[in-house]
């Protein structure tokens, strides 16, 4: 007998959620009492996005952070530095229309109405850690696209070894772009077997509706093995390039942050240790896993690489 074995990513058969199960988890969010709520609200107005997301096994025993922590505790310089500033000031940002200029080694570079790009994607739902660099965590329920099934749209050549993102350049919506405390816009790379591992995503939603500004609207990346700063938020700019591309932490300090920036508890921060890290909500620190608990997954795309030079 075949016995097919299901890696994590891989969909559970009729794991489509029935929207009730949604409902109730969301009045959960939402703090509502589920019967007096379920009686109160119709299903259409609490139904979101992409409820009908596919699940996945991915972080299917994690205690997702509330909707209210992930949305109102942010980086996004391009709103400003503090962690309240995205929530505050992203909202001026027009989302729609959207569209992404695909340039560099493919077939079939142009600029592509989000909507192209998307079409005929199934939209899931992954649970995935995410580690800021600053030692602090949270679990967020992802709805997007694996990044391969986007990136091979469009052809990669074979020489192709990286693929680089940018961020919209838009300072009369992003006032913290009228400061040069980045060189804009922000920058992010990848490796082409990083980009291209099925564990990395593009969201575009986030507990099953359409993501908010503050996260990264309309579209941004997920890397979950890596630092937070790698996952670029509002991208509006893929190349396919030969070499390693520019990003924007190591151009602004490039003695603490490198290119492939790895989740590794036993590589300090010259400024801080990055041995524990705080969960968003809790008030105890963790230990910080290795590739932040996702090495059964990765570790081997850096085989014979010194981990601690490449940091
Ligand atoms: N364009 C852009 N993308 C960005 C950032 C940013 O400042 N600008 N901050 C990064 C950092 S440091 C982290 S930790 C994550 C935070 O994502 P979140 O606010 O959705 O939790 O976004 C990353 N992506
Ligand atoms: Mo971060």
């Amino acid at each position: 007998m075949l016995i097919k074995v299901r890696k994590p990513w891989e969909l559970r058969e009729q794991d489509v959620t029935s929207q009730q199960l949604y409902v109730n988890r969301r009045q959960v969010i939402a703090g509502l009492g589920i019967a007096g709520a379920a009686a109160a609200l119709p299903v259409s107005a609490l139904a979101g996005a992409f409820d009908g997301a596919i699940k996945t096994d991915w972080g299917k025993d994690e205690l997702p952070t509330s909707l209210k922590d992930i949305t109102s505790y942010n980086n996004f310089y391009e709103f400003g530095t503090d962690k309240g500033d995205p929530k505050k000031y992203a909202h001026k940002l027009t989302t729609d229309p959207w569209s992404i200029k695909i340039s560099g080694e493919c077939a079939k570079p142009g600029t592509y109405a989000l909507e192209d790009i998307l079409k005929g994607q199934d939209v899931e739902e992954r649970i995935y850690r995410l580690r800021c660099v600053e030692a602090w965590s949270m679990v967020v329920p992802w709805n997007g696209i694996q990044l391969s099934e986007i990136l091979k749209k469009f052809e990669p050549t074979s020489k192709a070894k990286y693929v680089s993102f940018k961020t919209l350049y838009r300072p009369k919506e992003m006032w913290g772009q009228r400061r040069n405390f980045i060189d804009w816009p922000y920058e992010e790379g990848l490796r082409m077997d990083e980009a291209m591992h099925p564990l990395t995503m593009a969201a575009i939603g986030i507990y099953g509706d359409t993501i908010p500004n503050q996260n990264g609207a309309p579209i941004r990346l997920v890397v979950p093995w890596k630092y937070g700063f790698k996952s670029i938020k509002s991208i509006v700019e893929i190349e396919f390039t030969e070499k390693e591309p520019r990003t924007s932490w190591n151009i602004r300090l490039p003695r603490e942050y490198g290119f492939y920036a790895n989740v590794n508890p036993t590589v300090d921060h010259p400024r801080w240790s990055q041995a524990k890290e705080r969960r968003i909500g809790d008030f105890f620190r963790t230990p910080t896993k290795m590739f932040n608990g996702y090495a059964s997954e990765v570790a081997s795309l850096y085989d014979g690489m010194d981990l601690r030079s490449f940091y």
